[in-house]
């Protein structure tokens, strides 16, 4: 019993001199930062194969909750980043982390030491995602492979490809992850279809992103470090980036991504097949808090579209779609929209203008180029094998542009180019106030010259669903009484089955610009007003039918509901929507509804 016991604690010793030793040895290694692998590998060295293996193995954490059964102090200090340097951004590693492998969610502990916490508050803080279980996690991580089985079929591209130039653009991007998106690039392409990764600095502040970038990628030619010389903003900062490229295909990709196995080959495989598809990825979701890959198989796959307040927003793959591509060998979705990552022929790229539109900082290009696409003569493509996660974040991190709305500019510009008649419709929207929009004469031309179809066309051919204020029977506020309160309501996935609001009407359209549809629905996009029994709320549209019908009379002014036959009202205080008994000699239960055109009711 008393060998037994002085043994264990001779054992506990030794476990403790070794991996003090070995952290320290871990840490002063670690200040170059490599990869976890070349890391592993020194340590194998220095205290030879086995107890390197034991150590990493005995230390590994749990993918799914690294601190579990972990309460020894000792331990969660070896989850924190060693002391910073002044001007040392870095954030360095236990080497041994298996956090995030495959993709596994890192779920920090609620017991955080207040040091800690700050930290992790502090990287939220900076990035709108969890920048501390990013920096937790190797940049080499491995991933699932999200892919169908028929897309791992060999021999399924062409032979010979085009190589690309991969441009990535960030404005203050975290260290940990500005790297992981670069590694999965170089890590999971074949080298002779990279020309090079080209990373534009969008004029940065954060330290790290200075000469440490540079000494980071010193001994990897492929990749090249372009810096903006005032902020440029993210779309002339592609821009700039492709004037830097020298490969035929132009792929762009944000600072936080991670491409999966097999992501490239499928993507420049459309484009060496005819030079104007414009291709995307399927866009996969890195969790904002525990960075957890998330996939599913390309059944569950999404294309992007866009709503009259010219917003860029997602949808499932329309039936259409569906049965157009179910025999096809090489089944690609037609999305109305690209997102923002995708390969294109850099010719193509030139001839289109792409990215010269005078947009500012964020916003609109996606729509110009998808309109732009479709109008002039080329496709956009999703293409199901290729997969690429992103972190989608919940706010936007870095600052805009103070004193001008960015968004509104570039919109109206992108309107007054692309929308021809129907850019009232946006117009509308924002309560007709353009504001300062510059000059677009230029980009008017080049639509011309390039002889690009009408947006009707594009309406009816590309993306017949999408619901045209033009065909609904009022289009505007909905007033109440003598126009003092309007319906007010943002529609929003977070406000779906949420009461709707009243405000004093403000005729800014916005939050009270609602559509009253042929078939006798009160929308906006694909929000509908819905009642079955409690409150009136939003509803994803479907279909007018019982609690989404509403049946307008102009010469009573009252909203009778389908199902229920009551009548829309609000309550005396006048502070929530109501249905009542009808009644037109109640002031609270007639409504006006703004350009209000009978004859376009369906009888
Ligand atoms: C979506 C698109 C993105 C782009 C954007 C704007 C996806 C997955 N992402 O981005 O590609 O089309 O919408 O429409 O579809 N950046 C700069 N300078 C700036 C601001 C941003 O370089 O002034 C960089 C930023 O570091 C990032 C990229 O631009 O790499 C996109 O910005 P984001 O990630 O904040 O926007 P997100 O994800 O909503
Ligand atoms: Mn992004």
């Amino acid at each position: 019993m008393g060998v037994l016991s002085r043994r264990r604690s001779l054992l506990i010793k030794l476990v403790v001199i070794v991996s003090t030793a070995w952290f320290t040895i871990a840490f002063l290694l670690y200040s170059e930062d490599r990869s976890r692998p070349a890391l592993a590998l020194s340590l194998q060295n220095s205290l030879g194969n086995r107890e390197a293996r034991e150590l990493v193995d005995d230390n590994a954490i749990d993918p799914i909750n690294p601190f579990k059964n972990d309460d020894s102090e000792e331990k969660e200090k070896a989850y924190l980043p060693p002391p910073k340097k002044e001007e040392d951004n870095r954030v360095l590693l236990p080497p041994q982390s298996m956090a995030g492998e495959m993709g596994k969610p890192v779920v920090l502990p609620t017991n955080l030491s207040a040091e800690v916490k700050k930290m992790v508050d502090d990287g939220w803080l900076k990035n709108a995602f969890n920048q501390y279980v990013s920096d937790m996690i190797s940049v080499h991580r491995s991933l699932p492979d999200p892919r169908d089985e028929w897309c791992k079929k060999p021999n399924r591209y062409l032979p010979d490809l085009p190589a690309t130039s991969v441009i990535i653009c960030f404005h203050n991007e975290a260290w940990s992850i500005l790297l992981r998106t670069v590694h999965s690039v170089l890590d999971r392409s074949p080298s002779r279809l990279i020309t090079e990764v080209i990373l534009v600095d969008d004029f940065s502040d954060m330290s790290h992103l200075k000469q440490q970038l540079e000494d980071y990628w010193k001994n990897e030619p492929k990749v090249k470090i372009v810096r903006a010389k005032k902020r440029e903003g993210l779309i002339r900062a592609r821009l700039l980036g492709a004037r830097h490229a020298s490969g035929p295909v132009l792929t762009y990709l944000d600072s936080h991504c991670e491409c999966t196995n097999g992501w490239l080959e499928p993507l420049l495989d459309r484009i060496a097949q005819d030079s104007t598809t414009v291709v995307c990825p399927v866009i996969d979701v890195i969790d904002d808090t525990t960075l957890e890959y998330h996939w599913r198989d390309s059944s569950g796959v999404n294309v992007g579209g866009f709503d009259w307040n010219l917003q860029f927003n997602w949808h499932a793959v329309p039936e259409r779609e569906k049965s157009k591509h179910q025999n096809s060998a090489e089944p690609v979705w037609s999305p109305t929209m690209a997102g923002g990552l995708f390969s294109i022929d850099k010719n193509f790229f030139e001839k289109l203008g792409t990215y010269d539109s005078g947009f500012d900082i964020w916003g609109g290009e996606n729509l110009e180029l998808s309109f732009k696409t479709w109008m002039c003569g080329g496709t956009l493509e999703i293409v199901p094998c290729s997969h690429v996660g992103h972190i989608f974040r919940k706010r936007s991190p870095y600052k805009w542009r103070s004193g001008v709305n960015v968004l509104r500019r570039n919109s109206v510009r992108l309107a007054e180019v692309w929308l021809d008649e129907y850019a009232k419709y946006y117009y509308q929207r924002i309560g007709n106030d353009k504001g300062d929009y510059g000059d677009v004469s230029g980009r008017r031309e080049l639509r011309n010259k390039l002889k690009c179809k009408s947006f009707k066309w594009y309406l009816d051919n590309i993306y017949p669903e999408l619901f045209v204020p033009g065909d609904a029977v009022a289009n505007g506020e909905v007033a109440n009484g003598d126009r003092d309160y309007c319906l007010d309501s943002a529609c929003k996935p977070e406000d779906m089955h949420k009461p709707v609001g009243l405000w004093p009407c403000h005729s800014q359209g916005g939050n009270q610009y609602w559509m009253y549809s042929k078939t006798g629905e009160i929308r906006r996009d694909e929000s509908c007003l819905d009642y079955s029994g409690q409150e009136v709320i939003l509803y994803p549209c479907h279909g007018s039918k019982g609690n989404q019908y509403w049946d307008y009379n102009q010469e009573t002014k009252l909203v009778r509901h389908g199902s229920s036959d009551k009548c829309l009202a609000i309550n005396e205080s006048k502070t929530k929507l109501v249905m009542e008994q009808c009644n037109s000699e109640l002031t609270r239960q007639r409504w006006t509804l703004e350009n209000y055109d009978h004859s376009k009711r369906i009888k």
